[in-house]
């Protein structure tokens, strides 16, 4: 099984996080939580560099001890550090951490002085008022402790889609190792690529089922067979994720994947449409009588029901089965449509790539614009730019774009939006980019008003292009900051602003919904990935389906704009 950066990076933070819990030494907590952040950030497998015969320690925030440990975890799985730190340390209190704004210090203020070391333990004692009497809690510590108790137990339970995708990858190869498979399809929600995933439904076509489900349960990360069929059998992995696999005879494959995708309201729907039309839908095909009049594709099933094709995205039961009969579907924004990336950052902010770099990856992509977004100084924790350094910058984008003839590079800047309203940096430097992209870092706590206000009065600076991450969520660890949506997107169509459809699969903020508000509002939406590394600029995949998922058009996409045209957006009014 091949380990991905990420879950060495898991390991590193949980190390990390342990050690802090039982009063390490800081620095050498730190190490830990720096080493992770470097790897999340590598643009290369630790994999394939280790194959290649790369010197770890060379890495940065990398010595000989980390890289001696990563080989480890490469070769074994394990590390053993970590394993022996664990056995020491009581399970739920572990897992007490994972709740968003209790960190390793916290939980042990809780566990030294309430005795607390279980969410049962946790839920008593905010509910009877104990927590706010503790230093350095208070009242609204402990109702947010309390929501985020209830909130952190549901979210647990999904996977973020890229997570899914990690997982899910190295599956469905193995699958398709078995003699006799023909075709291996992941439907259900991450067909549909929805942000978040409870399960995967995955589905196969062979002749026979049996060696199929033999061969699934015997995958190396099952950690425990649910049930084990001749058709179908559903297994739990080792990383928690369920798993449903079903093998279905060609004829009804279509049918199968239809049903299997769903949503289930789409099904409903479906089915009932058929009922109308004198046939009965299901897993099988779409039959009239006994006999089967499609089934062997989605589209065939579609067409004999006087649709034309849904995409997966669109399933949802929001109007799309109407539009579908009417033929008007919104011909979805793909990735081929997009013409350049307007979120990024190098290595003179938090990136971990070169500006020379991030730019040689855009144009492999076939860009025709990147914008260069590094964090203005307000972020200190990422060396944020002052105008001064942003300016250096500038001259270095300007002698690039010389010597490039097919791909221009922007200067621009993530500008903090402080607290006011105002921006980090002065009018007369911000006059000098291509377009500013403006975000909240800090201060998510103000009320809905007050935020909204913020946010608006940042957008009547003139030099305001885009609103970077509009809500600031961040799925399964942070809840979006209190604001009006709907008001601010009508004051940036008022102003000529856009807001930014973030692609990182820990964000994808906007959401689905807020697409489809912006598309009612007639408002353009910028799908940036917001890269760190030259690997992430990849991410615009899940920046797209999100905008499938809301409907959006290439009309509706800003960046699918060339250069001429963006200029001209970003003029505004
Ligand atoms: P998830 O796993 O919670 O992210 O969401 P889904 O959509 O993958 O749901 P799941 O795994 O429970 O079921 C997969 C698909 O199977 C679902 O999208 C539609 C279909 N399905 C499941 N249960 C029913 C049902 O009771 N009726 C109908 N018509 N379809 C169902
Ligand atoms: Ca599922
Ligand atoms: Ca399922």
């Amino acid at each position: 099984m091949p380990v991905h950066n990420a879950e060495i990076a898991e390991l590193f933070n949980r190390l990390a996080d342990l050690l802090e819990l039982e009063d390490a030494n800081p620095f050498r907590v730190r190490a830990y939580r720096t080493a992770a952040r470097n790897i999340n950030g590598l643009s290369h497998s630790l994999v394939d560099l280790l194959a290649a015969g790369e010197d770890l320690s060379k890495l940065s925030g990398i010595g000989k001890d980390l890289a001696g440990k990563i080989r480890t975890i490469i070769e074994t799985g394990k590390l053993p550090l970590l394993e022996q730190v664990q056995a020491r340390t009581p399970a739920e209190l572990s897992d007490l951490m994972k709740i968003d704004g209790l960190g390793p210090k916290r939980v042990k203020t809780l566990h030294q002085q309430l005795h607390i070391s279980s969410f049962e333990d946790l839920q008593r004692a905010a509910r009877s008022g104990k927590i706010r009497a503790l230093a350095g809690f208070g009242a609204k510590t402990e109702a947010l402790i309390l929501e985020r108790l209830t909130r952190s137990r549901q979210a647990d339970i999904r996977s973020r889609l890229a997570d899914a995708e990690d997982i899910a990858g190295p599956l469905v190869n193995y699958l398709l190792d078995c003699t006799g498979v023909k075709q291996v399809n992941i439907a259900g929600s991450y067909r549909r690529r929805r942000e978040t995933v409870g399960d995967l439904d995955i589905l196969v076509t062979a002749k026979q089922g049996t060696p199929v489900t033999d061969h699934f349960v015997a995958y190396d990360e099952v950690s425990e067979v649910i049930s084990h069929g001749k058709t179908r059998s559903t297994v739990h992995l080792r990383s928690g994720m369920q798993v449903d696999l079903r093998v279905v005879a060609q004829v009804s494959y279509g049918a199968a994947l239809l049903y299997f995708t769903g949503s289930k309201a789409h099904n409903i729907a479906l089915r009932k449409l058929a009922i109308r039309q004198g046939y009965k839908l299901n897993e099988y095909g779409l039959f009239r009588g006994d006999k089967r009049v499609a089934g062997r594709t989605e589209a065939a099933v579609y067409a004999k029901l006087g649709l034309s094709y849904i995409e997966p995205e669109l399933r949802e039961q929001q109007g799309e089965i109407e539009a579908a009969r009417k033929g008007t579907l919104p011909e979805l924004v793909s990735r081929e449509d997009i013409r350049g990336d307007l979120h990024c950052h190098t290595r003179a902010t938090d990136g971990h790539d070169s500006l020379e770099a991030m730019v040689a990856a855009a144009r492999k992509l076939g860009y025709e614009y990147l914008a260069i977004t590094d964090h203005s100084k307000r972020v200190s924790v990422a060396h944020g730019l002052d105008h001064k350094r942003l300016l250096e910058e500038a001259r270095r984008i300007n002698k690039l774009n010389e010597q490039l003839d097919d791909i221009v590079v922007l200067k621009s800047i993530e500008v903090d939006i402080l607290e006011d309203g105002s921006l980090d940096l002065p009018d007369s430097v911000l006059g000098q980019l291509d377009l500013v992209v403006g975000a909240i870092h800090y201060k998510f706590n103000l009320t809905r008003k007050q935020q909204t206000e913020r946010i608006i009065r940042a957008m009547d600076n003139p030099h305001f292009n885009i609103l970077a991450h509009p809500s600031g969520r961040l799925l399964n660890q942070r809840p979006p900051y209190d604001i009006d949506m709907e008001k601010i997107m009508q004051a940036a169509v008022e102003r000529g602003c856009f807001l930014e459809l973030n692609a990182q699969p820990a964000r994808l903020d906007l959401t689905d919904g807020d697409c489809m508000l912006a598309r009612e509002l007639r408002l353009k939406v910028v799908i940036s990935t917001d890269a760190h590394s030259t690997g992430t600029l990849d991410y615009m995949r899940f920046g797209i389906s999100q905008a499938r998922r809301g409907w959006l058009e290439p009309d509706d996409v800003v960046n699918t704009c060339g250069l001429d045209e963006l200029r001209k957006l970003l003029k505004r009014n």
